[in-house]
């Protein structure tokens, strides 16, 4: 599966979704784009997102996904339940 985010720095809803992604543990599987920083990023999240250059965005698979709240349960249940750290008995 592949998964991109596109984001910026100083939006505040990206930055809840970046921390939500750093306490899964899971950062190592998403490929950061930053739509301010990389021209190019955001030619491509216009494509994907029919013209719209709202982030934070989630790709999964060529797919978008927008919302904050959104993409945060679905990275939850599809992404971070499997990649849990093992627990101690
Ligand atoms: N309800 C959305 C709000 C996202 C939002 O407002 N993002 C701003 C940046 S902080 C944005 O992309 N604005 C440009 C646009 O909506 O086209 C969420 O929770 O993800």
């Amino acid at each position: 599966m592949k998964l991109d985010l596109y984001q910026y720095e100083s939006c505040r809803y990206c930055d809840k979704v970046r921390r939500h992604i750093d306490k899964l543990g899971i950062k190592h599987l998403i490929n950061y784009h930053d739509t301010l920083k990389d021209p190019e990023a955001k030619k491509r999240l216009l494509t994907i997102n029919d013209d719209d250059e709202q982030v934070p965005c989630l790709v999964i698979d060529g797919k978008p996904m927008l919302e904050s709240d959104d993409i945060i349960k679905w990275l939850t249940e599809n992404i971070g339940a499997a990649h849990a750290p093992a627990r101690k008995i």
